[in-house]
């Protein structure tokens, strides 16, 4: 019947090209008050107050922590984001991103 060349005309060839993905990063530091990064991932990173406080805290035990993974375009406006927040309040929190 037609199913198997249904099938055959659609195999794909290769696997399906996915884009990349990002890791952002956010990196403790000895100055940022907690409740200003509790805020900022409130505010960027959609986070409920549980959540930020959480996420914060394993930043400043850890050093370092992964606040949300997205599309090289999303990641960079983020990292931009925190990092404009951080400036206008002289804070030297730091940002980053990382491919996954
Ligand atoms: N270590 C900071 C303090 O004790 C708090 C902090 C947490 C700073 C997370 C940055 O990404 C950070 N005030």
């Amino acid at each position: 019947d037609g199913k198997d060349q249904i099938e055959l005309a659609t195999k794909p060839r290769a696997k399906t090209q996915r884009p990349p993905l990002y890791k952002v990063l956010l990196l403790n530091d000895d100055f940022t008050p907690m409740e200003f990064v509790v805020h900022v991932l409130e505010r960027l990173f959609n986070m409920t107050h549980a959540q930020a406080i959480e996420v914060m805290l394993t930043v400043h035990r850890k050093g370092i922590a992964v606040v949300g993974v997205f599309s090289h375009e999303i990641a960079e406006t983020k990292v931009a984001q925190v990092m404009e927040l951080a400036r206008r309040q002289q804070h030297p929190l730091q940002c980053t991103m990382e491919k996954e």
